[in-house]
């Protein structure tokens, strides 16, 4: 195996035994066969578009394909193994109904033709298409920059998908830009064109799964989150799919079973839809890598509805469930959607009944439900605060959490900021700082959590709209300071995101990634002035002056 798509990367080069997210080898090799049979996939989905040939299900396979792979979303070889098969059948389908029409296919790359024949061909063929398969160091790093971009997108395109929203164009991108990577005559040139579209393809699936949030279970509002217990069996639903969200309220109200959230599940209590539910009881614990001894003392049953898992202690194991995109061997999957039905929690449910209720670890209340609409409504305010000078900065720290000990950076950078700062966060990066009294500016809270980690997109409205009030020309001329944390692939696309809405000078930490290679780098350097981060004082002194 080779794998150095997250931030945790060993050594800050790549995993090569086991993931530091505990992949195993089989695992990580399966899921670059996954990868190279979806780049084949939309091969032929694109002949297949041309030629007016229905490809929903290469779409829908696409996306689903690529969340599969992402950063500790799934464990189990099994399941990875059935949609590398189910790939080859997507793709052989189409290339069928090509033929049927008489349309001749040309000549293609072996992503497009290489078919399945045992489990040993599998495994062989996944020891041998991996990422050092590229030789050029540059293209390498472009290459995997744009794949992991989208996977980002394919997150975030899934959960609208599951809502009822898609985009089009947005799959159209996916494809275009996988057959793209598949190529051994791109140049570098091309492929930072590709990247860059990538963040404006990202803006617009952001965009796409807010309006499928908010139009679902209206605008999030400035919420009070408990984060004690009661003494009530109960369900932790972990992960970003709002649809789990809803159906698992729905199908526990009344039972007995008490729900709350964790990690970036967090915001589904800032959603008006969801706060109707008495059995909706609050956040329970922090960022997901806390989860061992989080889990542990929780008691009930726990539902994975995406990443991030952290591979299960046997003490615990059993009481974990995952669905959608996530997967880890050993626990029980809940099965997808089947004709528009709701899907069926009973055996999470029944479950969690037999179970002692939560050990509470801490009491109180977190506050949230700074999206955009409601920032908006409180946008005089924040304008006068601005003209007074009562806040003299806002501060992006956006993105994910980690183990790594350098992100304490992050708690100490948010403590020493002045009081006349603002924080605008999004994503589990927030649990860095989300429980430190900062107090508030004539009312405004010192943290503004958006939300999850795509809700990075209220964090770009609310930016483009004081540009608007503070008829600004440029973005980057606005009170902003961008110090963002980055984990996993959807931090990529919200990264790429921000770099297409134009935003300049983002430091990215706490380390810079390990697939960028030093040329890659000076691009993004010297084009959008991206930098690590140094000591927090350093930092300070920077994003303040
Ligand atoms: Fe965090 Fe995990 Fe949301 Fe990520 S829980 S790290 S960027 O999945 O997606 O912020
Ligand atoms: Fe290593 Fe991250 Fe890849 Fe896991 S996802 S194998 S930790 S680089």
């Amino acid at each position: 195996m080779f794998c150095y798509q997250c931030q945790e990367a060993a050594k800050g080069e790549g995993c090569t035994i086991k993931g530091v997210c505990g992949k195993e080898d089989s695992t990580a090799n399966l899921q670059d066969l996954l990868v190279y049979v979806t780049k084949g996939v939309s091969l032929v989905t694109e002949i297949a578009k041309k030629n007016s040939v229905a490809i929903d299900k290469a779409d829908k396979f696409v996306f689903e394909a690529l969340f599969v792979t992402i950063t500790n979303a799934n464990f189990d070889d099994n399941k990875i193994t059935n949609k590398i098969i189910e790939g080859i059948q997507v793709r052989d389908a189409l290339k069928k109904e090509l033929e049927d029409k008489g349309v001749a296919i040309p000549s293609l790359p072996a992503n497009a033709t290489w078919v399945a024949e045992s489990d040993e061909a599998i495994k062989a063929k996944s020891e041998i298409v991996g990422i050092l398969t590229e030789q050029n160091e540059d293209i390498r790093s472009l290459k995997e920059l744009l794949t992991y971009g989208l996977k980002g997108m394919a997150a975030y395109a899934e959960h609208a998908f599951n809502l009822g929203y898609i985009d089009e164009k947005v799959f159209a991108f996916m494809h275009k830009a996988l057959v793209a990577t598949t190529r051994t005559d791109i140049t570098v040139d091309e492929l930072v064109g590709l990247t860059l579209e990538c963040g404006e393809y990202g803006v617009n699936v952001m965009a796409l799964l807010d309006k499928a949030n908010t139009e679902s279970y209206g605008n999030p509002e400035i919420t009070k989150v408990n984060i004690g217990v009661r003494n009530n069996p109960a369900i932790l639903i972990s992960g970003h799919d709002l649809k789990d969200m809803e159906e698992l309220l729905k199908q526990t109200d009344g039972t007995g079973v008490d729900v709350y959230t964790h990690s970036e599940m967090l915001p589904a209590h800032y959603y008006p839809a969801f706060k109707k539910y008495e059995h909706f009881v609050g956040n329970y614990g922090n960022a997901w890598w806390k989860q061992k001894e989080e889990f542990e003392s929780f008691n009930g049953a726990i539902l994975f509805t995406t990443n991030c898992i952290v591979p299960p202690k046997d003490s615990y194991k059993d009481r974990v469930y995952t669905t959608g995109a996530s997967g880890f061997d050993g626990c029980t999957h809940i099965a997808d959607r089947k004709d528009g039905q709701p899907k069926d929690f009973s055996v999470i449910i029944e479950h969690a009944k037999k179970l002692p209720a939560p050990t509470e670890i801490e009491t109180g209340e977190i506050v949230g439900g700074f999206a955009h609409n409601q920032v908006l409504q409180l946008a005089d305010k924040v304008v006068d605060a601005v003209k007074t000078g009562a806040i003299k900065k806002f501060l992006v720290m956006a993105g994910c959490d980690g183990r790594m000990k350098g992100r304490e950076y992050y708690t100490d950078f948010a403590d020493q900021l002045p009081q006349d700062t603002v924080i605008l966060t999004a994503g589990c990066a927030k649990y860095r700082y989300n429980k430190l009294p900062l107090g508030d500016i004539g009312g405004i809270p010192r943290v503004l959590d958006a939300g999850q980690c795509n809700d990075s997109y209220s964090l770009a409205v609310v930016a483009l709209k004081l540009k608007e009030v503070f008829e600004l020309n440029d973005i980057n001329e606005l009170p902003i300071a961008y110090n963002i944390a980055w984990y996993e692939q959807k931090a990529v696309i919200v990264l790429l995101a921000l770099l297409h809405l134009g935003v300049k000078n983002i430091h990215l930490g706490p380390t810079l990634p390990a697939f960028l290679s030093p040329n890659v780098v000076n691009v993004l350097v010297e084009n959008f002035g991206i930098a690590g981060i140094g000591t927090v004082e350093e930092d300070l002194k920077l994003h303040l002056a």
